[in-house]
């Protein structure tokens, strides 16, 4: 089976594995891990941060990134296809009893206007706003990078209103290698941001939240209280480091990847949405009825909706992976769904 249904799915190689057996270990809840101190530690100056506190998730990264940003009643401004308000299970208000307020914008983009209007003045009336949540890159819009422009100008009008501002960075790394640009520049515009070694970059598990030195001790005491505190966790904080110290340059080769896709399947006559990373969406009609005639063709992907369908490169998919996940599209648009 080629599995394009996300770029989660991969194995740890042979390397990432020796990386995981050989690594020191201690009781993390004790602070004793040194393989976790060392990959906190490199995220942090990959980041530009004071400092970087393991999970298990980015999901509990996202999580503990709005717990220790928020007080209990407030609102936090996502945009409207944000994941962390449609895909972490209602985590805001079940973790952080805050509210979401859902904005618009074209690409994940959250502009300066949009966010200046949703804007609440001080009133008995009205939750208290303190957070803005970004992502970058944007899944739902298939891997759309927030350009550096962009993403300074909402901040700043976030700062001008009081607000925080987390980063949902799961594919940050992504931007990074489309763009040039370092990670550390969108992270310098926020408060705090989580970051994921278990997408693209390979491990099998593992996420990270930056900050300051005093929002990291926050964010260490909301771990624990999630189930987040693990102990001989340098076994998997391995996986990570090895992830961030070798798997960041090579994203280039998944976006190149995505983009021979999306052509392919562009000639094959489906209409696709350019990809800038490594997130392919196209418009296939009936999305169930795709898929099941896609995996009946051996290749594996997911619904964005009704009908669009998401196809995610990653590092166990080659240039083969892709021309065989063109030549199955391309026989459904011939023979029909049932051919
Ligand atoms: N996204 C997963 C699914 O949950 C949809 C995927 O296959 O893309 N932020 C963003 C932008 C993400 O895409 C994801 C995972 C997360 C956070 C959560 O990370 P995990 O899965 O580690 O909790």
């Amino acid at each position: 089976m080629i599995d394009l249904r996300s770029d989660t799915v991969t194995r740890p190689t042979p390397q990432m594995r020796r990386a995981m057996f050989e690594a020191e270990v201690g009781d993390d809840v004790y602070g004793e891990d040194p393989t976790v101190r060392r990959l906190e530690e490199y995220v942090a100056g990959l980041l530009g941060k004071e400092d970087a506190v393991y999970a298990p998730s980015g999901t509990m990264t996202n999580q503990i990134g709005v717990y220790v940003n928020t007080s209990r009643g407030d609102e936090v401004l996502v945009h409207q296809d944000a994941h962390v308000f449609n895909y972490e299970a209602g985590a805001p208000a079940l973790v952080s009893s805050v509210q979401v307020r859902q904005l618009p914008g074209e690409g994940g983009v959250i502009s300066p206007e949009t966010l200046r209007a949703a804007a609440r003045p001080e009133n008995v009336h009205f939750p208290r706003q303190s957070l803005l949540c970004l992502e970058n890159t944007h899944n739902a819009s298939g891997g759309r990078v927030y350009p550096l422009d962009a993403f300074a100008s909402v901040c700043e009008e976030a700062r001008g209103l009081g607000l925080r501002v987390h980063l949902d960075g799961a594919r940050l790394f992504n931007a990074q290698a489309a763009t040039g640009i370092p990670a550390r520049e969108w992270a310098a515009l926020c408060d705090t941001v989580s970051v994921c070694s278990s997408k693209g970059l390979g491990a099998p598990v593992g996420s990270l939240l930056a900050g300051d030195a005093g929002t990291i001790a926050e964010a260490r005491r909301a771990r624990k209280a999630l189930g987040g505190g693990m102990r001989q966790a340098g076994v998997i904080a391995a996986a990570s480091l090895y992830a961030f110290e070798h798997n960041i340059d090579r994203l280039a080769e998944d976006h190149e990847r995505a983009a021979r896709l999306a052509r392919g399947l562009s000639s094959a006559g489906y209409e696709v949405v350019p990809p800038e990373t490594n997130i392919v969406l196209v418009e296939v009609g009936d999305a169930p009825r795709f898929l099941e005639a896609l995996a009946a063709r051996g290749v594996l992907a997911t619904p964005r909706n009704s009908s669009t369908v998401r196809m995610c490169t990653h590092l166990d998919v080659s240039d083969e992976d892709v021309e065989r996940a063109v030549e199955a599209a391309a026989g459904i648009a011939r023979f029909g769904v049932a051919g």
